[in-house]
């Protein structure tokens, strides 16, 4: 129940006749019921209920004067001082709730002589005054001037003038001398305890009404709306120093000086500009500032495409000429597709000069996709705190800048924020910051968010919104410096709403009169910012007309200069741009060796005793009887050296520990585990939140273990892991969904970060993705994990089979963008996630995890096939009579995954071992060609069949399908326009193609082919041109940044030159053919009904099983 609803249902209740708020301290029963709703109402307690006078009761109101006076007589007003001494206080017979703020005055007797007791005018004046007060603090920010251009206010009732904010108290002109005292709610009087009205109204009509608009009378904490309104409230916090002045003009300066330059250079250049919002640059500085005079060392960013070139250039110092080297489309020196200039990330430490501290600064690079870097950045903040043991958020800090358009529309804003609080997910405090130029592309906020501000999302974490006119440059200093004290002294999230303008169109080649006429009208003949600025310091004598013209010709210099240095350049180099440098992990590693997965005996015991005992105080924590049975039965596997999956899981967990790292689980009730086998968190059964995680004590010396259920996102979560993971590359971080399937709310992260974040911005992640696959009749959901897509989105080229080599398996997973995997057995998923960290790169790994096979009997793994000497097998051989027999194998059944465990019984129920061979494919991407190609020929004379239970147009199918043509048939016609399969969507800038791999090869002059060689081969045989055909082996280098370099890999292009085929049509020359067993095509990805499905999985067992 709400709070306030308490307080008043209590009021009506019995005991209301007796003093509440005396009562509320004292009695027994509201003890009980305040430590009873104490979880709860942490986060129901409204402030405006915490306070007195918030309902505008007159009881509360002089029971809060009565308190006080009981304290310290001299601390309230004279005539309440005669009043309660001379004893005709009584206790207000009742709480009845009375509308805030509208009080009338006439409703209490006006003008009854003062005696000792005060009259009830007097009274209600001061309540009035009160109420007055707090509706300023509550609604100040409706008619602030807020919007630089005068025409959107915010959609509020009521909002049209300042008289609304008192329109319901009846005080004249005569009253304006008054004087009244102040209550504690307020500091405008600074040293004064009273002030005459007329004062009062006029401050609180500059703190609350003018340039800045403060909406937080909703946080529940009356610390924190104390702190807010002292901030804002007390005399002269708006005064500036002449030299801080200058600060801030000179980096306004700065911020117009870099739009104005781009726009004279690359007219015809996008590049998202700042102008109309500039003084989000002296504002991110300000905040920076602030924020490491009070203890910060790392700052991380994270923003979308407006202005980020110039928060590069002027918060994070970015060399100018790196930024100007990305507008002349130059071809890179290093290895991947790259991406748009205002994308990139960076990564800069320097010194702050106006701290003389130094400081580290991040921008994450982000996709198009608004917003999708938001739990990104939270999580690469939370890894940072977590490795510098900084606990409370004191060192490193996230900041995130967004349009007002994104910030309102997009989901993921409200998943991240509500990952602020939570205990493995908070980075103790963000600040966001709204570039608010109030339109969204071509859409006017009326049509693009149902809320008042774009902001109110915000207020579900309750923090503070400092709404603030753009146009102020003062003002905003002042918020940033709030905004950043706030969080330094509550570590929670704030909001800067920069409510500025966009002076040209969404990008500098678009027409915005086409949809904002009058608008624009009214920009045009707008004064920009700095103008503005400048103008009222040279008009109040802080700086000179030549003052400002010299600031700013001295900035253009520094442009000129690096513009001319920018085009000596020749190539661009994305590790200039990479956010999250790995120093050090590259070095002296040999990138084409992988370190051993297996581990000693003795450890797998060590790792099982202990992950099968109760804590060491066993007799006090109360378990579960269930989990006692659950530890028993994990002894005796540890006791046969057997591990089921659980087991298989906790010892690559517990093995890695041990070797220094770190590792992390995340996701929805991964704790316990969704299927109830993991239980990593022992709860105590009697007492509250006491718990033991053993896989955090299995060494004393070992890495710390984290394993935390997550709020129930999808998008938020895994952003914030893929972030995490970024942060250091020797910790194992995953992350499981509850079913493979729901991960696809997550698909932009999983498309725009995970599959393509090495190429586009050289930044590789060990990411494990952990997603419960499997057909078990449960329904059309929680079947798939649509293994499909992430296949789909294999860089693998299907048409390629790599040289043969002892670094085949090695090769295979450098080049390629990301691994999947479905495997069968404990000891594989041990090694396959101890493979994780042993190799000298970082490859994110999609797993499909079993849901029964968690418990099969069959699905257990002996310690040998994970103890030295055994390794990760991307394909396990048929182990029975048919593989010792290879010749006589009429049929050979690949598969991957669970149905494998089907098939082997259908086989044995058909007395068909000797015929059939089952081979499981345990790592489907990069594609084992040379396993494949080894166990086709070992069984020579069989039919190959893939059989799998999704559906055929799901599942591994359409990606394994050629690729076992390829694996069979060594010389195969090519007739498709191939290139090299690329991991992100598209190259991205003019010139990247090039470094694709024929590009060395191109002859024809036409600049358009040259740039795309894919093109060139589709036309070759038109001109008669020849292609040059590969030599079939890797010539390839590693570059500076420890990558592969793909431009010399050769592909297998055998097409003889002059043949031509229609695209997409391939013909196996010779060799063998596979063909399918499964399902045919479905729309869903399983059939709704259990019995059907039974009949289905029956029908494609049969015909996989038969010879
Ligand atoms: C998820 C997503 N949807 C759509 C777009 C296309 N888009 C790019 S910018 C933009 C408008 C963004 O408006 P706002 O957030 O106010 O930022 P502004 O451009 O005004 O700075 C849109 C719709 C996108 N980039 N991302
Ligand atoms: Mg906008």
């Amino acid at each position: 129940m709400h709070r306030a609803h308490t307080a008043f249902s209590l009021a009506l209740s019995p005991m209301a006749h007796k003093n509440f708020a005396t009562w509320l301290l004292n009695s027994n029963s509201s003890q009980k019921l305040i430590r009873a709703s104490a979880a709860s109402a942490v986060r129901t307690y409204n402030s405006a209920a915490a306070e007195p006078f918030a309902n505008g009761s007159t009881a509360s109101y002089v029971e809060e004067m009565y308190n006080a006076w009981l304290r310290d007589p001299s601390s309230v007003h004279t005539s309440w001082d005669a009043y309660f001494r001379s004893n005709s206080y009584v206790s207000p017979p009742n709480l009845a709730p009375v509308q805030a703020n509208t009080l009338p005055l006439t409703a209490f007797n006006f003008g009854g002589a003062v005696s000792a007791a005060p009259d009830s005018k007097t009274i209600d004046d001061h309540l009035a005054v009160q109420a007055i007060i707090r509706s300023y603090q509550i609604r100040g920010h409706n008619i602030a001037h807020l919007d630089p251009l005068e025409i959107n206010t915010p959609d509020l009732p009521g909002n049209s003038s300042t008289k609304s904010i008192y329109a319901n108290f009846s005080f004249g002109e005569q009253d304006m001398e008054r004087q009244f005292k102040l209550p504690s709610t307020t500091f405008i009087g600074g040293d004064e305890a009273s002030l005459p009205l007329k004062e009062i109204l006029n401050r609180l009509e500059n703190v609350y009404c003018n340039k800045i608009g403060v909406e937080f009378m909703f946080i529940n904490s009356l610390e924190q709306c104390n702190w807010i309104r002292k901030r804002f409230e007390t005399p002269g916090v708006l005064n500036f120093s002449p030299e801080e002045k200058r600060l801030i003009l000179a980096r306004l300066t700065r911020a117009t000086g870099f739009e104005a330059f781009l726009a004279k250079k690359y007219s015809s250049e996008k590049r998202f500009g700042l102008e109309g919002c500039e003084i989000m640059i002296p504002a991110l500085k300000e905040i920076i500032d602030v924020s490491t005079e009070l203890g910060v060392e790392s700052v991380i960013m994270g923003m979308p495409h407006r202005g980020r070139l110039n928060t590069l250039a002027n918060v994070c110092r970015k060399p100018l000429n790196q930024i100007f080297t990305q507008f002349a489309g130059l071809e890179a020196a290093d290895d991947g597709s790259g991406d748009v200039k205002y994308h990139l990330g960076t990564y800069i430490e320097r010194l702050n000069r106006v701290t003389n501290k130094n400081i580290r600064l991040a921008v994450v690079a982000n996709p198009s996709h608004l917003e999708a870097v938001d739990p990104v950045v939270q999580g690469k903040t939370r890894a940072e705190q977590f490795y510098r043991g900084d606990q409370e958020g004191k060192k490193v800090m996230s900041i995130l800048i967004h349009g007002d358009a994104a910030f309102c529309g997009q989901g993921v804003v409200y998943e991240t924020m509500h990952l602020s609080d939570l205990p493995d997910y908070t980075t103790h405090g963000t600040i966001h910051v709204v570039a608010n130029n109030q339109i969204g592309f071509t859409t006017d906020p009326r049509f693009s968010r149902s809320s008042p501000y774009c902001t109110d999302v915000a207020r579900v974490v309750n923090a503070p919104i400092f709404h603030v006119n753009a146009d102020d440059p003062e003002a905003v200093m002042h918020v940033c410096k709030v905004a950043a004290e706030w969080r330094a002294t509550f570590h929670k999230d704030c909001v800067i709403d920069l409510v500025g303008y966009r002076r040209n169109g969404h990008n500098e080649i678009d027409e915005p009169m086409f949809t904002q006429p009058l608008m624009y009208q009214k920009i045009r003949k707008h004064k920009n910012c700095l103008d503005l600025y400048a103008d009222k310091l040279i008009a109040e004598g802080t700086v000179t007309g030549e003052e400002v013209k010299s600031v700013a010709a001295k900035y253009e210099n520094i442009c000129e200069e690096a513009f001319a240095l920018a085009k000596t350049e020749t190539h661009v180099k994305y590790k200039d741009w990479l956010d999250s440098p790995w120093s050090g992990f590259f070095e002296g590693k040999d990138p084409l060796k992988v370190a051993p997965t297996g581990v000693k005996e003795e450890t797998l015991i060590h790792i099982g005793n202990r992950f099968s005992s109760p804590p060491p105080n066993a007799a006090e924590f109360v378990i579960h009887k269930g989990l006692m049975r659950v530890l028993a039965a994990r002894k005796t596997m540890v006791d046969e050296k057997i591990a089921d999956w659980a087991l298989g899981e906790a010892m690559a967990f517990g093995s890695l520990l041990k070797e220094g790292i770190h590792v992390r689980l995340s996701g929805q009730d991964v704790e316990r585990g969704t299927f109830s086998h993991r239980h990593h968190v022992l709860h105590h059964q009697l007492v509250d939140k006491a718990t033991y995680n053993s896989l955090q004590h299995m060494y004393p010396d070992q890495a710390p273990y984290s394993v935390s259920n997550s709020s129930l996102s999808e998008y938020a979560v895994l952003g914030f892991e893929h972030g995490y993971s970024m942060t250091n590359p020797n910790a194992l971080v995953l992350w499981e969904a509850q079913f493979g399937d729901f991960s696809n709310t997550a698909q932009s992260i999983i498309d725009q970060f995970i599959s393509s974040g090495q190429s586009k911005w050289v930044r590789q992640s060990g990411l494990v993705m952990l997603l419960p696959h499997g057909m078990e009749g449960m329904g059309p959901e929680h079947s798939s994990c649509r293994v499909e897509r992430f296949l789909q989105m294999s860089s693998d080229d299907p048409d390629y089979f790599p040289p043969e080599s002892d670094e085949f398996a090695i090769r295979q997973l450098h080049d390629i963008n990301w691994i999947v995997a479905n495997c069968t057995t404990p000891a594989n998923l041990f090694h396959i996630l101890r493979r994780q960290i042993a190799l000298p790169f970082r490859k994110p790994l999609i797993l499909c995890t079993p849901k029964s096979l968690l418990r099969h009997p069959e699905a257990k793994s002996p310690f040998s096939e994970m103890s030295e000497g055994s390794e990760f097998l991307r394909i396990i051989p048929d182990r029975g009579p048919a593989g010792d027999n290879a010749s006589n194998v009429k049929k050979v059944v690949f598969c991957t995954g669970r149905v494998y465990y089907d098939l082997t019984k259908t086989r044995a129920e058909k007395q068909l071992e000797k015929d059939i061979a089952i081979v499981r494919v345990e790592q489907v991407s990069p594609f084992p060609f040379d396993l494949v190609k080894e166990q086709a020929n070992l069984y020579k004379n069989a039919e190959l069949v893939w059989a799998q239970e999704e559906h055929k147009n799901q599942g591994c199918w359409t990606y394994v399908q050629p690729r076992f043509l390829t694996a069979l048939n060594h010389s195969r016609d090519i007739s498709q326009s191939d290139e090299q399969s690329t991991f992100s969507n598209s190259t991205s800038t003019t010139t990247t193609d090039n470094t694709n791999h024929e590009s060395d090869t191109e002859s024809d002059s036409n600049s358009d082919k040259k740039s795309k060689p894919w093109l060139s081969r589709m036309f070759a045989s038109d001109k008669g041109d020849t292609v040059t055909t590969g030599s079939g082996t890797v010539t390839g280098e590693f570059n500076a940044a420890k990558h592969f370099d793909l431009k010399n890999v050769r592909h297998d292009f055998n097409r003889p030159a002059g043949i031509a085929a229609a695209p997409g049509v391939r013909k196996a020359k010779t060799g063998r053919k596979i063909s399918y067993a499964g399902r045919a095509c479905g729309a869903s990805t399983a059939t709704g009904s259990k019995a059907q499905h039974i009949r289905e999985l029956n029908a494609l067992l049969n015909d996989a099983i038969s010879t």
